[in-house]
C-alpha cells in the first residue's frame, strides 16, 4: 500500500476505526477517507453509490456495523440483522462496482458455532449451532464473509475477512446496558468506588470464558493483512489466552482500586462457555499481539477517567 493511496475506513469513529486511523496516521498514510454516519449513510445504497464513484477509493477497511454485548444483540435482534446486512452489502458490491483494490472485511469470534472445539480455527465456521443471544448479528456477518468470498470467485475481487476475538480500548462503548463486558466492568467498578457501594454485581456465573485484544493490537493485524494476505479463508485475530469473567472482574476491581464485595446473577444469560481463537494462521503470516490484558486496562480505565464526562450514559 502506498502512503498516498485513499483509504476509506467505513466507521471512523467507532472502537475499531478509530483505531485503524491511530495506526494509518502513525504508519504515514496521508490521504484517507472518513464520513461520519451523518455525512454518509451506509444503510442508504444510492448514498453508497455516489460516495465511491465520487472519490475513486484504493482501499477499504469495513469497521463499520452496528455491534453490542449481549443484552443489546438479544434486545434487538432486528436491528443488528437488517443493519448488518445493509451496511456490508452497499459497501462490498460499491466497492467492487468502483474498481477499489481491496477490501477489509471484520467478522467476530462469535459468529462462529456455540460449542466450537477450541481453540476455534477457521475452519469450525457453520459446523454447528449459533449462540442464541447474538444469532442475529452472526447470521449477517457470516453473510458478509461469504459475500466477500463470491465476489472474489464471481468477480475476481480482492476481498478478506478478519475474524477478531472480543476488543476493548480507547473509543469503546461503557454504556451500562449495551456494552460489551470488559468496559461495563469498568464502569460498573469505577462507579461502585466513587459512591462507596459495597458490592459489583456482575451478570451470569461468572464462569464463561472469553479472550481479549486491545484494539491497537487488532488495528496493527488488520493493517498487516492489508498489505500481506489475499485468500478467501478469514483469519482468526485474537491474543491467544482467555480468562473466566470472574477472573476478569478481579482484575479489573484491583485496576479500578475497589475493594468491595464481587457476587454474580445467574439470571443474567452466560452466553457462549467459551471462544477462544486459535490464532497459529496468522502467527504463521508473522504477526504477535504486544499488549498484554492488565496493562490495555491500565491504559483504558485512564482513557474512560479523561472521556467520562462526553461519554454515551
Ligand atoms: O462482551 P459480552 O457482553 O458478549 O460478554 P459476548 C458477555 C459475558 O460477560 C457474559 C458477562 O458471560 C455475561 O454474563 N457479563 C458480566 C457481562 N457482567 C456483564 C456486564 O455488565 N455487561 C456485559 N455485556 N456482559 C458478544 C456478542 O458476545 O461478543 C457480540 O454478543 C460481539 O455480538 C462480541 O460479537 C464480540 O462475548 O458474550
Amino acid at each position: 500500500m502506498n502512503k498516498d493511496a485513499r483509504v476509506f475506513v467505513a466507521g471512523h469513529r467507532g472502537l475499531v476505526g478509530s483505531a485503524i486511523v491511530r495506526r494509518l496516521q502513525g504508519a504515514g498514510f496521508n490521504h484517507l477517507l472518513l464520513r461520519t454516519h451523518a455525512e454518509l449513510n451506509l444503510r442508504d445504497a444510492a448514498a453508497v453509490d455516489r460516495f465511491f464513484a465520487a472519490e475513486r477509493v484504493d482501499y477499504v477497511f469495513l469497521a463499520a456495523a452496528k455491534v453490542g454485548g449481549i443484552r443489546a444483540n438479544d434486545a434487538y435482534p432486528a436491528d443488528f440483522l437488517r443493519d448488518n446486512l445493509q451496511i456490508q452489502t452497499h459497501v462490498i458490491d460499491a466497492a467492487w462496482r468502483n474498481g477499489v483494490q481491496k477490501l477489509l472485511f471484520l467478522g467476530s469470534s462469535c459468529i462462529y458455532p456455540k460449542l466450537a472445539p477450541q481453540p476455534i480455527r477457521e475452519e469450525s465456521l457453520l459446523t454447528g449451532p449459533l449462540e442464541p443471544t447474538n444469532e442475529w448479528y452472526a447470521i449477517a456477518k457470516i453473510a458478509g464473509l461469504k459475500l466477500c468470498q463470491a465476489y472474489r470467485r464471481q468477480h475476481g475481487f480482492n476481498a478478506i475477512a478478519a475474524m477478531p476475538t472480543n476488543l476493548y480500548g480507547p473509543g469503546d462503548n461503557f454504556s451500562l446496558l449495551d456494552s460489551h463486558v470488559l468496559p461495563a466492568l469498568l464502569r460498573r467498578f469505577h462507579e461502585a468506588k466513587a459512591n462507596g457501594a459495597p458490592e459489583v454485581v456482575v451478570w451470569g456465573s461468572g464462569t464463561p470464558r472469553r479472550e481479549f485484544l486491545h484494539v491497537d493490537d487488532l488495528a496493527g493485524a488488520l493493517l498487516f493483512l492489508m498489505e500481506r494476505y489475499a485468500d478467501e479463508s478469514p483469519v482468526n485475530v485474537g491474543w491467544g489466552e482467555d480468562l473466566t469473567i470472574r477472573e476478569l472482574a478481579t482484575m479489573v476491581a484491583r485496576v479500578v482500586g475497589y475493594a468491595g464485595r464481587l457476587s454474580f446473577d445467574p439470571s443474567k444469560p452466560d452466553g457462549t462457555p467459551r471462544k477462544l481463537l486459535d490464532i497459529s494462521r496468522l502467527q504463521g503470516l508473522g504477526w504477535r499481539p504486544q499488549i498484554r490484558l492488565e496493562e490495555g486496562l491500565w491504559q483504558t480505565y485512564a482513557w474512560f477517567l479523561e472521556n467520562q464526562a462526553s461519554l454515551r450514559s
